[in-house]
């Protein structure tokens, strides 16, 4: 019998997985399952580099029809994509719980962030602005106009297998930009889900051209060819680090533009005047929800000694009573990992931190089908060499400090640089905290946990998260090209820098 989750969204046993001008079944064949109980949900045909390579082509034509259209226009297109959206969020909700194992409460707040974006892009597409500047020359004047780039591809994870595609998609597609998907082979079944509801919108857009939005599921080959052809103008790639240093050095050997969001490493430093009750919720929603999957997650807790053995007696007693299960039941608040591999990579993180001086609390393998675990609070020196490392799973580490800049450095010592926080009554010590010597991560948040950030910020970290930023403020920007232009409205021509050049 077909998966509810699949039939309310018209998705069979066996897909087409390669969309370029119409659906197609590519050579290809990739096994979905789901991560509630590992059940095979479908086949999807998808592609490597020929395939690619069509997606591509495609959108390079699609893109120069697409940037001559009016940008408020391009907003009316992403305005109905967002009406659709908001139509079958419960079903796309429905199909991430049941493909990634998210609980129905994260699943529906992923497809909100698809909305949110969108809304967000219709605004953009009005305030694509650039800047009069005065020009040092008589008569003359400066401007700087915004284009579009040119096609854009996208490699998205599993762990939030639409939100953030949709996050450059929704923006890309307002700048005047195609759009060309290599999802997560591991979430095959959300990305055609998402990418066919905006090839229907697309389809009854008159001015959107055909391979506007172009899919190809596959696996290495494919995401290697995304980001070696030269005609995607950028590259926009979510997932490890490994994988984004192969696309950084890929992209810049051909002089394109990358935009990477990889690993996080959070870390979140508990000040002596904290609220205990505030910082416990903050806490564990950070680090066990997503079931420590998230990007953001929280990973390092660094906490003040004076409340150390409070805090960690009422983290003890918080995860010993985590509802943790089959998603889909009322009450789950953590799900599955996303499958065998990732099991194996906690228990090997967690044998390593024990092997390094760590104590551990909880973190056992319940019963699956599926990869069931309690999450895991492990007592850890700042020292240990496991705790600069990013773990796609919930283990948190905790250790305790003596002053403020002892933990700020003990913060900042990790290759990573994604979300951070500070939980603190101390107005100072969160300035501190904010401050050029604080925390050196991309977002910096006080007395709320590392994750679950806003569309309307700029989201990304430094360090070898990539630099990449997606999402709100200006993000928009790295989805277009600048132009700086200068206008003579004058009968002469005075050089700049005062040069005399007279023949
Ligand atoms: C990710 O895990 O790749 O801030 C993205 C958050 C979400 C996005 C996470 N809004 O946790």
């Amino acid at each position: 019998m077909m998966d509810p989750a699949l039939a309310a969204l018209g998705l069979s046993a066996d897909l087409p997985g390669v969309v370029v001008d119409r659906e197609r079944r590519g050579p290809l064949p990739l096994v979905a399952r789901s991560a509630i109980d590992g059940a095979v949900l479908a086949t999807v045909h998808g592609g490597g580099a020929i395939e690619m390579a069509a997606a591509a082509a495609a959108a390079q034509v699609a893109f120069l029809r697409w940037r001559a259209v009016p940008a408020p226009r391009r907003g009316e297109l992403v305005r109905r994509i967002v009406a659709a959206v908001r139509e079958r969020k419960a079903d796309l909700a429905a199909l991430i719980t049941r493909e990634v194992g998210k609980i129905p409460a994260e699943a529906a707040g992923e497809i909100q962030e698809w909305i949110d974006i969108g809304d967000f892009a219709v605004g953009l597409s009005r305030q694509l602005n650039g800047q009069t500047i005065p020009s040092e020359r008589p008569h003359h004047r400066m401007m700087e106009q915004w284009h579009p780039l040119g096609p854009v591809g996208c490699i998205s994870a599993f762990n939030f297998p639409i939100a953030v595609w949709a996050w450059n998609a929704m923006l890309a597609l307002v700048c005047g930009d195609s759009v060309v998907w290599k999802p997560s082979e591991k979430a095959n079944l959300c990305a055609l889900a998402a990418h066919r509801l905006v090839a229907q919108v697309v389809a009854d857009f008159p001015e959107a051209p055909p391979g506007l939005v172009t899919l190809v599921c596959g696996g290495r080959e494919a995401g290697e060819a995304l980001a070696g052809d030269p005609r995607l103008a950028l590259v926009s790639a979510t997932g490890s680090v490994p994988m984004g240093r192969a696309v950084a050095v890929a992209v810049a050997g051909r002089l394109g533009r990358s935009l990477l969001e990889l690993g996080g490493n959070n870390g979140m430093i508990v000040a002596p005047s904290a609220d205990l009750e505030l910082a416990v919720r903050a806490i564990v929603f950070a680090a066990v929800g997503t079931c420590g999957q998230r990007c953001t997650s929280l990973r390092r807790l660094i906490v003040h000694r004076s409340l150390y053995a409070a805090l960690l007696a009422r983290l003890r007693a918080a995860y010993a009573r985590l509802p943790i299960g089959d998603p889909r039941a009322a009450g789950t608040l953590v799900g599955p990992l996303i499958d065998e591999a990732a099991g194996a990579a906690m228990a090997q993180a967690l044998a390593a931190a024990r092997a390094q001086g760590g104590t551990l609390h909880h973190g056992e393998r319940l019963a699956g089908p599926g990869v069931y675990v309690r999450p895991a609070l492990v007592e850890v020196p700042s020292d240990a060499a496991i705790i600069r490392d990013e773990t796609f799973a919930p283990i948190l580490y905790v250790m305790p400090y003596d002053d403020l800049d002892q933990a700020i450095a003990i913060h900042n010592d990790v290759p990573q640089g994604l979300s951070s926080a500070i939980v603190t009554g101390d107005a100072r010590e969160a300035e501190r905290f904010l401050a050029p010597a604080g925390s050196d991560c991309g977002i910096a948040n006080v007395n709320i946990g590392t994750s679950g950030a806003e569309i309307g910020g700029a989201f990304g970290g430094e360090k070898t998260t990539g630099g990449g930023r997606e999402s709100g403020s200006d993000a928009w920007k790295a989805y277009m090209r600048r132009a700086t232009n200068t206008i003579n409205y004058g009968n002469d021509l005075p050089l700049a820098q005062g040069i005399d050049f007279t023949v």
